[in-house]
C-alpha cells in the first residue's frame, strides 16, 4: 500500500508517474517536529536506501545530505554525492518504506545525532512523503518501483568492458587502444571519450584536427564491436559563432540571473551558461544537439558535471578577489592565511552560487536552490526523449553522473569520481541494493579507480567484483597511472576475469530484464532473501538476481576471506571462465581461500546459471554455446534483440535444462 501525503506547495519532481490520491491526516510512524520529521529507531532496526551515498549498506550512523555535488574526493565523512536518492526501507521492528519527493536539500540524520533516531530534516515544507507497507523489504521496492516507471533498458552492448581514461586526445590514442585490446585477446565493447575530443569543450563540437576523420574511427571501431562513446558536459561555452551558445541565447534556454540576464559560471570550457533543463523547450532543444554526434555513428553518451558543477562564477570571483587583495595588502598573518586559502578553494561548488540563478517553469521563474537536485536527470531526459524520436529503431546508451529518482527511466547512473582505495570496491558495492530500490540497475564504478594511482593487485580484485556489475567500465583521471589493462604485467590474469565476464553476459542481461520488468532489483541484500540474525549483520556480500551470491575480496594482500552463508550453497572458484572448480558448502561461516588470480561467486541451492563461451564483442555472442553452471536445475534465460528501443513483447523466455 502506498499513501501520499502532501505539505506546503511541492514542486512537480515527476519521480512518480502514477496518480496517487492524497491521503490527509498526520504521517504515520514519523512525529513531526519543528520543520523536520522525526522516526523512532529500535536498536534492530536497519535502514536500507539513499542509493548513491558513501558508508554501509545499512545507512544507520551518520547524517546524509541529498544535494547533488561533484565531490572527486570523496570519503567516509562525506555527506553528499552525485545523486540524490530519497527512498529508505526502515526494516526491524516495524517494517515499511517512505519516500521524501522534495528536489532541495534535504538532510538525513540517521542515528548521527542519536542512535535512536532518525530525523529527515527538508530545508522548506514544500514536499510530498509516500509511505509504502508491504510483506517485505522485496514487496515495498516492487511497490515503489511500480509507482516510478520502469528502468531505463541500455543495449546489449553497454554490458560488455568498455575502456575509459581522461586523457585520450586524438584518433590515434583511441586506435591504440583498440589495438592493444585487440592483439592481446581481450574482449573490448566500448572506448569511452573524454572532454578531449571536443574543440575547445564545447559540447556537441569534435577537433578536426586531433580527430580528422572521426565518422570513419566511429565506423572502422564498430565494425570490430567496438562503439565510442562521447562525454557531454552541462555547461554551454559562451563563444560567438557556436551555435548551441547563440541558440540558447535567442531563445532565452539558458538558466538566469534574478535580474533576467543569463547565468554565467565557469567549467572546463571556460564561462559557460547552463541549459534550463527544467523548461521542457529548451529540454528538447538540447536534446536535438545530440543528433549532431548521433549522424556520425555515434550511439552512446555519458553525460557530466550535471549537478551542475561550477567552479566559479563572476560574481563570487570578483567579490574574493576583492577580499583577497585585503589580505595580501600586508603581513599576512596565520589566521589571514587560513581565510584567504579557504575563499579560493570555496569557489569550487559554493553552494550560495545556487542561489544566484533560476528556471523558467511554465513562465514562474524558480529559484534553483530549490530544485537543484533535479537538474542532472532532466539533461540525461533531454537526451532520451530526443533520441527516442531521432532513433527511434535502436537504444542508445546514457548514462549521467547527476541524479533524482526518476532519472532511472532515461539512463543509467556512474558511480562518479572514485579513487583507487580498497575501501572504495567495498563502497561500491554497498550503494548497489540502494541505488536498485531507486531503480537505477545500469550503474557501475569507475573500475580500478579513477582518483589515485593503482595497482595491479588492486585492478584484479576490482575486476573481479565488478564484473558483476552492469556498467563494467575502467575509467581514470588525467595524471594518475594508466590503467589500461594490457599496461600490467598480470594482463593475462585480467584478461582472464574480463573473458570470465563474456560468459556471464547472458545470465546478467538476463537477470538485469528480469528485474527491469518485474520491478525488482538485481542486487540485495542477503537479508531481503532470509531471514536470520547473522543474515542481516551481513554488509559486504550482496544477492545477485535469483541465482547468485557474490561475495568479491576488497582488501589488500587477502587470500580470501569470510563468507557467511545463509544456506548451503555452491561456491564456484575460477580462474578461468573454462578452469574452475565447484564445491558445496554447508549453512554459516566459511574461510574461502582464492589466490589473486582466482575469484569465486557462490549459487544458490538447488539454482544453475547459464555460462556461454566468451567472444571479443557482445555482437559475437553465440546463445548456441550456452551450459548450465550449478546444481541439477533449470534455469529461466530472459533475452531480447538487445537493441530495438523498445522490447516489449520482444521479450525472449527459454526454459535452459
Ligand atoms: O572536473 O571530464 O566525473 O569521469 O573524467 C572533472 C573529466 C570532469 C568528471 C567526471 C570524470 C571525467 C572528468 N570530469
Amino acid at each position: 500500500m502506498i499513501s501520499k501525503y502532501v505539505f506546503g506547495e511541492p514542486f512537480e519532481t515527476e519521480a512518480i508517474v502514477v496518480d496517487i490520491e492524497e491521503t490527509k491526516g498526520t504521517l504515520p510512524y514519523f512525529k513531526q517536529e519543528a520543520g523536520a520529521f522525526v522516526l523512532d529507531l529500535a536498536e534492530e532496526d536497519i535502514v536500507y536506501g539513499l542509493g548513491e551515498q558513501v558508508r554501509g549498506i545499512n545507512k544507520r550512523g551518520w547524517q546524509y545530505v541529498s544535494w547533488c555535488y561533484d565531490n572527486p574526493h570523496h570519503h567516509e565523512d562525506t555527506r553528499s554525492l552525485y545523486g540524490a536518492h530519497n527512498f529508505v526501507i526502515v526494516s526491524g521492528s516495524t517494517t515499511f518504506g517512505v519516500f521524501f519527493d522534495y528536489p532541495g536539500k534535504l538532510t538525513w540524520d540517521i542515528g548521527y545525532t542519536k542512535r535512536s533516531l532518525m530525523t529527515v530534516t527538508p530545508e522548506k515544507m514544500d514536499l510530498k512523503v509516500y509511505i509504502i507497507t508491504g510483506e517485505n523489504e522485496k514487496d515495498i521496492v516492487k511497490q515503489f518501483r511500480g509507482v516510478i516507471g520502469k528502468s531505463y533498458l541500455p543495449p546489449l552492448w553497454a554490458f560488455g568492458y568498455g575502456q575509459s581514461r581522461w586523457g585520450y586526445k586524438n584518433e590515434a590514442d583511441i586506435r591504440e587502444v583498440a589495438q592493444n585490446y585487440e592483439e592481446n585477446k581481450i574482449p573490448l565493447d566500448s572506448i569511452y571519450m573524454d572532454i578531449d575530443y571536443m574543440e575547445d569543450y564545447k559540447d556537441f563540437t569534435v577537433n578536426q584536427e586531433r580527430f580528422p576523420d572521426f565518422k570513419g574511427l566511429a565506423q572502422e571501431l564498430q565494425g570490430k564491436g567496438v562503439h565510442l562513446v562521447p562525454i557531454i558536459d552541462a555547461g554551454v561555452k559562451i563563444a560567438d559563432g557556436y551555435d548551441v551558445y547563440e541558440e540558447g541565447v535567442k531563445e532565452g534556454y539558458f538558466c538566469k540571473n534574478a535580474d533576467g540576464k543569463d547565468f554565467v559560471g565557469a567549467v572546463w570550457p571556460g564561462k559557460v551558461h547552463f541549459p534550463d533543463f527544467l523548461n521542457p523547450e529548451a529540454r528538447a532543444w538540447f536534446g536535438k544537439k545530440y543528433e549532431q554526434l548521433t549522424s556520425q555513428g555515434i550511439d552512446g553518451f555519458w553525460n557530466d558535471m550535471n549537478e551542475p558543477a561550477i567552479f566559479y562564477t563572476e560574481d563570487r570571483l570578483a567579490e574574493t578577489l576583492e577580499k583577497v587583495s585585503t589580505l595580501t595588502s600586508g603581513n599576512m598573518g596565520i589566521n589571514e592565511y587560513f581565510a584567504f586559502t579557504g575563499m579560493v578553494a570555496g569557489l569550487n561548488g559554493n553552494e550560495g552560487d545556487y542561489d544566484k540563478f533560476y528556471h523558467n517553469v511554465d513562465g514562474r521563474m524558480v529559484n534553483h536552490r530549490d530544485v537543484h537536485n533535479l537538474y542532472g536527470m532532466n539533461m540525461t531526459r533531454s537526451a532520451n526523449e530526443a533520441l527516442s524520436r531521432i532513433v527511434p529503431d535502436k537504444r542508445t546508451l546514457f548514462f549521467s553522473r547527476a541524479s533524482y529518482i526518476g532519472a532511472h527511466r532515461y539512463g543509467g547512473i556512474w558511480q562518479g569520481d572514485n579513487k583507487s582505495w580498497w575501501s572504495h570496491i567495498l563502497m561500491s558495492m554497498s550503494q548497489l541494493p540502494g541505488l536498485n530500490m531507486a531503480g537505477f540497475l545500469y550503474t557501475g564504478p569507475d573500475m580500478g579507480g579513477f582518483g589515485c594511482d593503482t595497482t595491479e593487485d588492486l585492478m584484479i580484485r576490482w575486476l573481479q567484483y565488478s564484473l558483476f556489475t552492469p556498467l563494467f567500465r575502467n575509467h581514470s583521471c588525467d595524471g594518475t597511472r594508466m590503467q589500461e589493462l594490457y599496461r600490467f604485467s598480470t594482463k593475462a590474469i585480467m584478461g582472464e576475469m574480463i573473458k570470465i565476464r563474456y560468459a556471464l553476459i547472458p545470465y546478467l542481461y538476463s537477470e538485469f530484464l528480469k528485474a527491469r520488468e518485474n520491478d525488482e532489483m538485481m542486487f540485495r541484500p542477503l537479508a531481503f532473501d532470509y531471514d536470520d540474525d547473522d543474515t542481516r549483520q551481513v554488509d559486504d556480500q550482496l544477492l545477485l538476481g535469483g541465482e547468485v551470491m557474490i561475495a568479491p575480496i576488497y582488501k589488500q594482500n587477502a587470500k580470501g576471506r569470510y563468507v557467511y552463508l545463509p544456506e548451503e550453497m555452491m561456491c564456484v572458484r575460477m580462474r578461468g571462465w573454462n578452469d574452475f572448480e565447484c564445491a558445496t558448502f554447508e549453512k554459516g561461516h566459511h574461510y574461502i581461500n582464492a589466490d589473486l588470480h582466482e575469484m569465486f561467486f557462490f549459487i544458490r541451492k538447488g539454482c544453475a546459471i547459464p555460462l556461454v563461451k566468451p567472444v571479443m564483442s557482445t555482437k559475437d555472442i553465440d546463445y548456441s554455446t550456452t551450459q548450465l553452471l550449478g546444481y541439477e536445475a533449470s534455469y529461466v534465460l530472459y533475452k531480447d534483440d538487445g537493441i530495438s528501443l523498445n522490447n516489449d513483447g520482444k521479450l525472449e523466455m527459454y526454459v535452459l535444462e
